[in-house]
């Protein structure tokens, strides 16, 4: 309890530092076009994939306490369901459904890019809010099984962009294989091999052998893990084999025959590893710390190296001015003083009146320094920011691999904020707006890192750190464990 409210405290905090230190940076330089925290500011989210009738459903309604999920062994439940925690008393019950096009719009939910998969989607797509205590802190988000016989066309939406979206913002990715079709339908080859490799990283999904009780044997199920190895290392062309968790549901397999440790006595020298998957699922909300974590180091570093770029950039700018003026001031004396000296030589008496000399030398000047201004100005101008876009890299140093990365990922959009402000903007924001974002990539990452392992040396029911005032300069109001607590 005490861990749960300190990971709570710890998610809010990291959210807030991005709201504030590093979206409206991000909004002001081009860099994201809608706030940072659009995608993650929801509560942690568990997505279940797999093949049709690989058990989602049950799992799902085994967790809940409810059967609140359609289960069947056809392809049962062609819908993408959000499944979230409504805080009503009485018994656990599904208290409140919205369609998809509620979800899609509500900005309290982290969906609305989903919306460019379209009306058949949305038809498809829904909410369930459900008083369960296991959704106190996270959602699940229950899929249509993969099938082997069906093109995009047929659904109607691009299943895969759809998946590949909402892996992209889950936290958990429950990838379930059953006896029947250990990693052998299409579309798992599909989202194993291409979708979830783009939108998550391998270390989120959890792949589940369920409805083990299904086999035969135990060659059988020897011989059905095999094969699943097998796939799962073509389609993720991994060398080892990534862990498989082992499970049934006991009730669901009592119901399909005469119980299952006594139609499969192999079963009994087998652990069903559905409880630690359960742990598994429940860890989601520290996995959203990590990757809260991963999320605001690579945006504060992407950030500070954009803004490093700019700074730099308009220092150049700054400096291309000033010699630029110098220039003009220098053209503009010597044009005022030549026609000066040309007109006494010509015989125009203006050695004697010093005002009239001055004023037609000023007046050449002035005239000469507004045609620089409006024409050779302009001309070396385009010239500086053409040969400045064009060697962007060494306004940055490059020192290392990572800088490299993050400079992959940053140029573009300096070229196009540059293009766009033709330069136009302060240098002294700029400044310290880099200031700001160099201080959570260095300060805050690292204090963020300090309080997670803090949260990871913890056991569950270990009181925690308590409330300590911030520290003086701190970027995240972070407390230290207190005396008592080690
Ligand atoms: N024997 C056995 N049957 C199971 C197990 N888990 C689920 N089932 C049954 O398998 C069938 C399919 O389960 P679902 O939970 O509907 O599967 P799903 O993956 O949600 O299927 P789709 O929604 O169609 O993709 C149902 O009849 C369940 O009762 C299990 O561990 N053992
Ligand atoms: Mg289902």
């Amino acid at each position: 309890m005490y861990r749960d409210n300190d990971i709570t405290a710890l998610r809010h905090e990291m959210l807030d530092l991005v709201q504030q230190r590093l979206s409206p940076v991000a909004l002001r330089y081009g860099y994201s076009e809608a706030p940072l925290e659009a995608n993650i500011k929801w509560r942690p989210q568990v997505l279940f994939l797999g093949n049709y009738s690989s058990g989602k459903s049950t799992l799902i309604n085994e967790l809940l306490g409810v059967p609140i999920q359609a289960t069947g062994q056809a392809p049962t439940d062609d819908c993408f369901t959000v499944i979230t925690y409504d805080e009503v008393p009485g018994p656990v019950r599904v208290t409140e459904e919205r369609d998809g096009r509620f979800l899609l719009n509500d900005p309290e939910y982290p969906f609305e890019n989903l919306k460019r998969h379209g009306q058949r989607f949305a038809a498809h797509f829904r909410l369930k809010k459900v008083n369960s205590p296991f959704l106190k802190q996270m959602a699940l988000i229950d899929t249509p099984g993969m099938l082997d016989s069906v093109a995009e066309r047929d659904r109607g939406y691009n299943y895969q962009e759809v998946i590949g979206d909402l892996a992209h913002i889950a936290d958990l990715v429950l990838m379930l294989f059953d006896p029947h079709n250990p990693g052998t339908v299409r579309e798992v080859y599909s989202s194993l091999r291409e979708t979830l490799p783009a939108h998550t990283f391998e270390d989120r999904i959890l792949f589940v052998l369920n409805r083990i009780d299904a086999c035969a044997s135990l060659n059988d199920l020897l011989r059905v893990y095999g094969t699943l190895c097998w796939n799962l290392s073509q389609m993720t062309g991994r060398k080892d084999i990534p862990p498989i968790r082992l499970t049934y549901s006991p009730r669901a397999a009592e119901e399909a025959g005469d119980g299952p440790v006594r139609r499969r006595p192999y079963l009994q020298y087998l652990e069903n590893q559905r409880e630690e998957l359960r742990r598994a699922i429940q860890e989601a909300p520290r996995y959203r710390l990590d990757h809260l974590a991963a999320f605001i180091e690579t945006h504060a570093d992407r950030l500070a190296l954009l803004l490093n770029a700019l700074v730099e950039y308009r220092r150049r700018l700054r400096a291309f001015r000033l010699r630029s003026l110098v220039r003009a001031l220098v053209c503009g004396v010597s044009v005022g003083a030549l026609v000066v000296g040309l007109l006494t030589v010509f015989g125009v008496p203006l050695a004697g009146d010093p005002v009239l000399a001055g004023t037609v030398g000023g007046t050449a000047a002035l005239l000469t320094a507004a045609a620089w201004g409006a024409g050779l100005h302009r001309l070396l101008f385009k010239r500086f920011q053409r040969k400045t876009l064009a060697s962007l890299d060494q306004l940055v140093s490059l020192d290392s691999q990572t800088r490299r990365d993050t400079w992959q990922a940053v140029q573009p959009l300096a070229v196009d904020f540059i293009r766009r402000t033709g330069g136009r903007f302060s240098l002294g924001a700029a400044r310290r707006d880099f200031e700001c974002v160099r201080h959570v990539a260095t300060e805050g990452a690292g204090e963020i890192r300090a309080a997670l392992n803090e949260l990871a040396e913890m056991r569950p029911e270990e009181p925690s750190f308590r409330p300590l005032p911030p520290e003086e300069g701190s970027v995240l109001p972070l407390r230290k464990a207190s005396p008592e607590n080690g």
